[in-house]
Order: C-alpha cells, then structure tokens, then sequence
C-alpha cells in the first residue's frame, strides 16, 4: 500500500517540490489549497498532475480537521506560511494567526482525528507524522555560530516569533501526546520556483533583465547580511526522511557555507559577464527594523542521524535561478504578453 501524504502550502516553492519528490517515493499526495479559484493551483497541475486537492485554511480549524479526515494521512507536512519576513511587521496579527496559531490548529486537527484523549496524553498521534517548518529565523540575533538544535531562540521579527511558538507546540504537543511531531529548522533555501520578493530571486530576475536590455537598476536594501543558503530540492529531502526515523526529533539543515547579499549578487551578474557595481543601488527603505545579520548552520545531527547531505553549492545555485530566468524572460520578450517572467 502506498502511504498518504497531506501538505499545507502546496502552492509554494516547498510545496511544490516535496510533491515532486514524494510521488517519486511512490506516495499519494494530497495538496490542501485555500481560497477561490487559487491562481497558483495551475502551477501545481503542471508540475505534479498526480496531486489531489482539498480544501483549507490554517485561519480555519474545521478546514483542518475535515481536510485530516478525508485524507487520513500516514503523514503531514505543515509548509504553509506567510513567509516574506518584512510583511510580518506590516501584518503581524495575520502572521501570526498563519505562523503559529495555523500550527496549533494542525496538530489539533491531527489530534482530534486520532481519537486523543487531552486527559489522558502519551497516545502515540494514531500514527499520523507531523512535519512543522521551522525557520533559522527563529535564532535571529544569535547567540552563537554555527547555530545547531540547541542554539536558543532570539527572533527579529514577528514571522521569528511565530515559527518560534510554532516549533515549541510542536515540541509540546510530541511530549503531551507521544505524537510524532518533528519540526525543520531549516536555513534560507532557493530555487527557480522561489518567490520575486525573496533576495536571491529578486537578483536572478533583474540581472536576466539587465542582460537583455529591459532594465537598469537593481535596488536592494542591506547588502552585508549574510545567510546560509541551500537548494529546495535538498531540503525537502530531509523534511521526507525526518518523518521515516524510530524516534521524532528536530533537526538544523543548511549547508554550513556562507555568503553576504553582496556575493549574491557578485556571483549572479558573474552569470551573465556583467560587473555588478555598474547596476546596483541601495535603497534604504528596503533595510529592516531589526536585521538578522549572519546566520550559519551546524547540519551535524542531520548528516549523522538522517544521512542527509546538500547536493547543489551556492555558486551552482546562483546559476541555475539566472539561467532559468534568463530563458524565461528571453520568450517574454520574443513571446511578449503571452508569458510571465515569474511564472513556473
Ligand atoms: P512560500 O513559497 O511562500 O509558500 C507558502 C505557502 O503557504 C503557499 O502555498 C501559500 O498558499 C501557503 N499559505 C499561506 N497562507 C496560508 C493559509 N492561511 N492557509 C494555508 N496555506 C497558506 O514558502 P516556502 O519557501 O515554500 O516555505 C515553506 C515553509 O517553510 C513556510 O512555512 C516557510 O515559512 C518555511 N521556511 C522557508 C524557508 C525558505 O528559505 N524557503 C526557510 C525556513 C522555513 P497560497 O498560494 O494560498 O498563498
Ligand atoms: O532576505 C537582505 C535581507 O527576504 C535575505 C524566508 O524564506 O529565509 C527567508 O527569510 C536577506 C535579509 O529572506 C534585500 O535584509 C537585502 O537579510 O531573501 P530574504 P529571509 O528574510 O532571510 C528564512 C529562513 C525564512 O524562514 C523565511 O520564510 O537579504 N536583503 N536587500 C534583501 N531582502 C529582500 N527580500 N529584498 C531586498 O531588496
């Protein structure tokens, strides 16, 4: 029999490649979509056709626990979010309520299903594996470097406090309820799929615009914050295999290789045989309210335990969103309005 899977946030980067990886494993997905007439629901089609769809909101508990019901999942991955840090201070009311009262509402939709008895706890989730993803952003201002399972918290923003709430009721409810309840505390991680708004893509797109004459300025805010970035498609490799072990535990996953805004955008106009100083310009109401300045992972409990390893670097990372966006932009403007550059 072919085990069941249910994610939330199947309409995004994550989402869309963890179906992709979990249907080659030979699993049922199902992806829970919110809204009417979800525009990004094509994307999925196209990509996954093998995806069912059912609906929810993590704003909405019934959703859940109808959505929990109807699927009965071996296994669910919690991916949806609000996830562009600099909105969570312009909404940090809905960030939250998404971020972390959307996970509390899952792990009661799983709980409820199961038949758990609150009273009683230690009921072992009915066998439902709950996968959260939590962020780095959870470290925020950090308190030592490289950041591993046990660094402590300082979140920057409201979107870090609410991943924060999120792994700890996830935690809470592994301890309460013996459920099998494991949170990701996962690095930046990218892809041609990643969102415009997000640092790298934003590069990748301009610097394919640039090359083809349709644009002049990149304008970024803080050039000096440095992260950890990795490949989606790796990552959700280790969300899979942290579901597939004897014991939940958290894991940290990132590469352990840094590199500044500035070495992003160095590398990515390299791409294209452009010098990046000739297009770039600051501008100052793109810098945050708090800034998380340097984040770097300590992978080793992953290596070790899950035998996970990164298998795409920076550099090819950086190349791969360039050369995708550069191909799609090219039948832009051969193909003009009939494609999107932002589409995949
Ligand atoms: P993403 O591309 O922004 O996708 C977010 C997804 O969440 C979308 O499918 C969105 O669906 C869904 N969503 C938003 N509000 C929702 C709601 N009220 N109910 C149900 N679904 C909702 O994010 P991502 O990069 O794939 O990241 C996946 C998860 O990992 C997120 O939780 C993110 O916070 C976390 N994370 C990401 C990274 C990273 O570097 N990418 C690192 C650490 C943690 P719609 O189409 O309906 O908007
Ligand atoms: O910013 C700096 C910015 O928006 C990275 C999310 O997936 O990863 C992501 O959060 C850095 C920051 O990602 C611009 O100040 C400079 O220091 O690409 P980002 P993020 O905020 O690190 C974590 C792990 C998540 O969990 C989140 O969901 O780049 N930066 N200039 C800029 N950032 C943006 N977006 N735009 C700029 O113009």
């Amino acid at each position: 029999m072919s085990k069941r899977a249910l994610i939330t946030g199947i309409t995004g980067q994550d989402g869309s490649y963890l179906a992709e990886h979990l249907i080659a494993q030979g699993y049922q997905v199902w992806g829970l979509i919110r809204g009417q007439a979800n525009p990004r629901k094509l994307r999925i089609s196209r990509l996954a056709s093998d995806v069912t769809f059912i609906d929810g909101d993590l704003m909405d508990q019934a959703s859940l626990v109808a959505a929990v019901d109807a699927v009965q999942p071996d296994e669910v991955y919690n991916l949806g979010a609000i996830s562009f840090v600099p909105m969570s201070w312009q909404q940090s009311e809905l960030v939250t309520e998404v971020n972390a009262m959307g996970v509390l509402r899952m792990l009661e939709a799983i709980r409820m299903v199961s038949g758990l008895d609150k009273s009683r706890g230690g009921g072992g989730g009915g066998g439902i594996r709950f996968y959260q993803a939590s962020s780095s952003e959870m470290f925020g201002k950090v308190t030592e470097t490289p950041q591993r399972e046990t660094t402590i918290f300082h979140p920057r923003s409201p979107y870090g406090a609410a991943k924060a709430y999120g792994h700890f009721i996830t935690r809470n409810y592994r301890e309460s309820f013996g459920m099998y309840a494991v949170s990701g505390m996962l690095f930046n991680h990218e892809s041609p799929r990643r969102g415009a708004e997000f640092v790298t893509r934003k590069i990748s797109l301009a610097v394919a615009q640039i090359k083809l004459g349709l644009q002049d300025k990149l304008f970024l805010g803080n050039l000096d914050a440095v992260r950890d970035w990795g490949f989606a498609g790796d990552y959700v490799r280790a969300m899979h295999l942290m579901l597939q072990q004897d014991e939940p535990s958290d894991y940290v996953v990132g590469t352990g290789r840094i590199h500044s805004v500035r070495d992003a955008v160095r590398i990515a106009f390299e791409c294209v045989d452009l010098d990046w100083e000739d297009y770039v310009a600051i501008d100052p109401t793109l810098v945050r309210p708090a800034e998380v300045e340097t984040l770097c992972a300590d992978s080793t409990r992953a290596r070790t335990q899950l035998g996970w390893e990164p298998a795409v670097d920076f550099r090819e990372l950086m190349a791969m969103m360039v050369e995708s966006d550069l191909s799609q932009a090219s039948r832009e403007r051969d193909y003009g309005d009939l494609l999107s550059a932002t589409s995949w």
